[in-house]
């Protein structure tokens, strides 16, 4: 034990005997008779001194101190930034809703910089009407308000062959939850009158990637919004200013950003386009083409290789995220020893139809490694498998869509590491 806490500061210390006193029952916090602790004992800056007026910060930016908490990109993944990608900081974050300033993300030909007054929606091909938008057209149809993750198809593909990034950030970053505010594509399709024949939506965006992607009618008139807001204010550059679809529980290649254009066809325009970047090679070497929704999928985001355990034995919070294209997640088991022995986690916050869900699972850490694992039950009973299972149905050339479960090791000192078990 003594070689275990070196280092800790003297409260720290007296606490942790105090508490062994009573039988090692976990308490948290240090008992108020720990004297000498500067953070009481020493008069602040902020104490003493006024802050700054309410005219400093017309746009609110988050402490000096969570300077830390910041999207990354892994400079070797692409060749250049321009059509490449970051990762959202999953280990740093709680709750459900990724603020807009640390969504991850994935540009193929840059941010373009759109001036909305300049911008315009058209929908053309086969409908009654063909019909141009302005953004203030756009705001008079009936809105609705919905949280949905966007998922990048390739979230975790480095992972397919083994352990690769020793971080959730790298590992499972390419995700954000947003709540979007928006016109459901329905209304303007049926505004423009689709034709009978109609069965194929063409969205194309306005960036200089002009990045185009089809969309079968059917989920079209289900439940894509043409949105505007992420988390109540305008949609950030990055994430497609000042227009970009919605495409709920569909990997995140088809909610196309700067949305410039919808024509309607009848037949997939997949068909034509000439490899589909998004296709997944199954193990015998044939392609499955239409993996569109995303499967069931977890982590555990705090321990965590960038989140190592630092307060010592005791109490311990393990917590992270699920999410299934298919609808909610009701259930999310926790191991703490490689699967030997499953925990079923606590679920808090708002449990939303293709919406990340938060998890928790507490315990006492006795101070031994821990293998942690997170699993994930969606809403229509489909349980998130092992990579090897994964594997053994899409071989090992597969880069996309893998949602097997994630392993970290956990060693005595609380440092986490990207591990594979089987
Ligand atoms: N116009 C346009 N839309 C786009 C892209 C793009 O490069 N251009 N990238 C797509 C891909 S591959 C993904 S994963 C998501 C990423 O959305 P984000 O940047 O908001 O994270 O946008 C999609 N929509
Ligand atoms: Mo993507």
């Amino acid at each position: 034990m003594t070689e275990q806490f070196k280092g800790m500061k003297p409260s720290r210390r007296a606490f942790l005997r105090g508490a062994a006193a009573v039988g090692g029952a976990t308490a948290m916090g240090t008992s108020a008779a720990a004297q000498g602790d500067p953070a009481i004992t020493e008069l602040k800056p902020w104490n003493q001194f006024l802050g700054e007026g309410v005219d400093a910060s017309p746009y609110g930016m988050p402490s000096k101190f969570e300077a830390h908490v910041r999207r990354q990109d892994v400079p070797w993944l692409t060749a250049d930034p321009i059509s490449s990608i970051n990762f959202t900081p999953l280990h740093e974050m709680d709750g459900i809703i990724t603020p807009n300033g640390l969504c991850f993300e994935r540009h193929h030909g840059g941010v373009a910089e759109v001036d909305p007054a300049e911008h315009r929606i058209m929908i053309n091909g086969l409908v009654d009407r063909e019909l141009v938008f302005t953004m203030e057209d756009l705001m008079r149809f009936p809105r609705e308000n919905h949280v949905y993750f966007l998922e990048c198809a390739a979230n975790s593909g480095m992972e397919w062959r083994g352990a690769q990034l020793n971080g959730c950030q790298y590992t499972h970053g390419m995700i954000h939850n947003v709540m979007y505010t928006g016109v459901p594509l329905r209304l303007l399709l049926e505004e423009a009158g689709v034709k009978t024949e109609g069965k194929w939506l063409l969205a194309e965006g306005a960036d200089a990637s002009g990045m185009t992607r089809s969309i079968p009618m059917e989920k079209a008139l289900d439940d894509c919004l043409v949105a505007f807001k992420m988390n109540g204010e305008a949609l950030r550059p990055e994430q497609g200013y000042p227009v970009r679809l919605v495409v709920p529980g569909w990997e995140g290649n088809m909610w196309i950003k700067w949305l410039r254009r919808l024509e309607v066809g009848d037949k997939p325009w997949h068909q034509r386009e000439e490899t589909s970047k998004y296709t997944d090679l199954l193990g015998d070497g044939r392609a499955r083409r239409f993996t569109w929704e995303m499967d069931a999928k977890s982590v555990i985001t705090s321990p965590s290789p960038q989140a190592p355990i630092t307060h010592g034995k005791g109490q311990t919070v393990i917590t992270g995220v699920a999410w299934s294209g298919r609808g909610t997640i009701p259930r999310v088991d926790v191991t703490i020893d490689g699967g030997v022995n499953w925990h079923e986690a606590r679920m808090s916050g708002p449990s939303l139809d293709k919406s990340m869900h938060r998890f928790y699972y507490e315990f006492d850490w006795d101070g031994s490694e821990l293998l942690l694992q997170s699993r994930a039950h969606d809403s229509t009973g489909y349980v998130q498998p092992t990579k090897d299972q994964l594997r053994a149905v899409r071989g090992l050339n597969s880069i996309y869509h893998n949602n097997g479960i994630q392993t970290w090791f956990v060693n005595s000192d609380g440092v986490a590491e990207n591990v594979e078990i089987s």
